[in-house]
């Protein structure tokens, strides 16, 4: 399940809401040099840490409109933990010069943090949306492989847990997607092996983003970061 949906409304939004914000909530950021936007993402983040609970109703209704797009009709709500706290919407990331994501797979469900989660959702669904807010010089597309965690065999380092993605490569069907600004991808990340390639250039790769998944009566979308 991928498919770059291209909403360039919602990632401008999104950019414009933050600079407005970090405007109000940290004076004279916009004075920032070359790397304006990064410099207002991050004086967002250091914002929201100051001031959670009146961004979060915000953000997460506009998270809900975007992600509506693609439920099937159904709600597109964001979980609350059994002591009353709501989950992340979603999450800034940043990728610099020489960075990247190695192959991997989101399937987490099995670990301590998903207690709770795990019995509120389809585990058989997850999957991670992400909006390119800003692309690097070079680098920072997406890489998917036809591997997913129940692939018997898959080619792994002699360490034995770090996949080797060389053999992966020679061995199992990929397809790159470039994205551009403004562009949601839905990707099957619990079950596809997948990686953003290394960036290069000054320029870093922002983007935003979660998981989500269908609650266990497939009627209701949930989604958190
Ligand atoms: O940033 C991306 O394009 C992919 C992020 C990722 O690896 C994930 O959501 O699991």
């Amino acid at each position: 399940m991928f498919f770059p949906a291209g909403p360039a409304a919602l990632a401008g939004a999104i950019v414009g809401d933050f600079e407005e914000r970090a405007r109000r909530l940290k004076p004279g950021v916009e004075d920032l040099g070359e790397d304006g936007l990064i410099a207002r993402v991050h004086a967002f983040e250091h914002a929201e840490r100051v001031a959670p609970p009146e961004l979060d109703e915000e953000r997460a209704a506009e998270s809900d409109r975007a992600l509506a797009r693609f439920s099937g009709g159904r709600p597109v709500r964001l979980p609350h933990a059994s002591d009353g706290r709501s989950y992340a919407p979603f999450t800034l990331r940043r990728l610099a010069d020489g960075k990247q994501i190695g192959i991997h797979h989101d399937y987490h469900y099995p670990l301590d943090l998903y207690r709770e989660l795990k019995t509120e959702v389809d585990t058989r669904t997850l999957v991670s949306w992400v909006v390119t807010l800003r692309k690097p010089t070079s680098g920072g597309e997406l890489f998917v492989y036809g591997v997913t965690p129940d692939t018997p065999n898959t080619p792994k380092m002699p360490n034995g847990f770090q996949y080797d993605l060389e053999k992966i490569e020679q061995q199992f069907d990929v397809a790159k997607f470039t994205m551009e600004v403004g562009d949601l991808f839905l990707l099957a990340s619990g079950r596809c092996l997948h990686r953003v390639n290394r960036i290069g250039g000054p320029q870093s790769r922002v983007t935003m983003g979660g998981f989500l998944a269908l609650t266990n009566d497939r009627s209701k979308v949930l989604y958190w970061s």
